[in-house]
């Protein structure tokens, strides 16, 4: 990235940035390490922002601004120290602002949390602990004002509106690709009224609106060198949604035997110890604010993003790849194989999601 050094002279940023390198696997924004030469300050993320995606930036950094302050200041009631690295903490613009607007692309930019890491895959102790982690995330963002926190992305999981986008997709998408997909669009579109109940429950008032993280994958957490937990990152999609929404994406992640695009379609699959280890932490952490109904939901949730992200990929491939980035031509067909049949998986171990969720009631 030539322009870089131009990027960085807008924010108030310490020290001398020596060298920049790509980091990060996400599908939308764009994710840079930026090291500095002096030993007591800080390396920095820099992230250019999907503008195409996050249409409004402003709305998006605002909200980002209120959580992270929330969360700074929650935690540090609780006596917690070490608030660096248990929250983000953005770099304001000279202007005052946590992005910058530079030759019509939106930057931002953080604090590099030194000695962290992510993971791609969770044993069942770090799946309980996260569980609790993510509760808590939402526990502590419970008492926000309603309308506190903009949509990033309006409907972005909305069941409903992923289905009109999909059906738009199979009548003006690739006609090759709708052909060659017919089976798979078929099945999904069988399920499509089963998985549109958290619309309905909304509308009728017995499911509730909760800040959500909206994108709770494993690998948008971050541990120290103990694997201790120091926070979650990511916080785009960080607004009012179901809990469904981050418990499930969790397990369709962490959850998933195999990779969220592998082709080998025999290594995925849903694994249990998994998924119990994350509900028990997860309800202990959300226990201050969740409902028994929000709890009963959950195995339902544990579908319902999976199928929800199926949709997403399919509706992508039959548009013709517009919206995830994608390493090969065919990524996001093999994207929507493998979350097909973790779906199935899912949908098999259905009872047993069930009978767990009931004895931590
Ligand atoms: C996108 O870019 P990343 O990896 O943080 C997407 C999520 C999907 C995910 C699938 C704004 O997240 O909703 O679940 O890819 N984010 C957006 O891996 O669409
Ligand atoms: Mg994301």
């Amino acid at each position: 990235m030539k322009k870089w050094r131009h990027i960085l002279s807008n924010f108030r940023m310490e020290g001398t940035p020596v060298e920049i390198s790509l980091i990060g696997n996400g599908l939308i924004n764009d994710t840079y390490k930026v090291r500095t030469v002096e030993e007591d300050v800080p390396d920095y993320v820099l992230q250019r922002i999907n503008d195409n995606i996050f249409t409004d930036v402003d709305l998006l950094q605002h909200n980002i601004d209120i959580i992270t302050d929330h969360i700074r200041r929650k935690l540090s009631e609780r006596g917690v120290s070490d608030l660096d690295r248990k929250s983000l903490k953005f770099i304001k613009t000279g202007n005052g602002k946590s992005y910058c607007h530079c030759d019509g692309e939106y930057w931002r930019m953080s604090e590099y949390i030194a000695r962290s890491k992510s993971y791609e895959e969770v044993t069942p102790e770090l799946a309980y602990l996260t569980g609790r982690y993510f509760g808590d995330f939402q526990n502590m963002l419970s008492d926000l004002h309603e309308g506190a926190l903009g949509a990033t992305i309006p409907n972005f999981h909305n069941m409903e509106f992923r289905i009109r986008q999909l059906k738009d997709a199979i009548n003006n998408g690739r006609t090759d690709r709708v052909r060659s997909m017919q089976h798979i669009i078929n099945e999904i579109l069988d399920r499509e009224d089963n998985m549109c109940l958290a619309e309905r429950m909304g509308r009728a008032g017995t499911l509730p609106k909760r800040i959500t993280h909206c994108d709770t994958k494993v690998n948008n957490m971050l541990f120290d060198e103990n694997g201790d937990f120091l926070c979650v990152i990511d916080l785009d999609t960080t607004m009012p949604g179901y809990v469904l929404s981050d418990f499930g994406d969790f397990i369709r992640t962490a959850g998933n035997s195999g990779a969220e695009d592998d082709r080998n379609l025999d290594a995925v699959g849903l694994n249990m110890d998994i998924f119990r280890s994350f509900a028990k932490g997860y309800i202990e952490g959300a226990r201050p604010f969740i409902t028994d109904i929000e709890i009963k939901m959950l195995p339902f949730g544990a579908g319902l993003l999976t199928y929800m992200q199926t949709v997403r990929f399919l509706t992508d491939y039959l548009n013709g790849d517009t919206y995830y980035k994608i390493k090969y031509p065919e990524h996001n067909h093999d994207r929507t194989m493998a979350q097909f049949t973790l779906l199935k998986s899912i949908e098999t171990h259905n009872n047993e999601m069930i009978r767990y969720i009931n004895t931590l009631l």
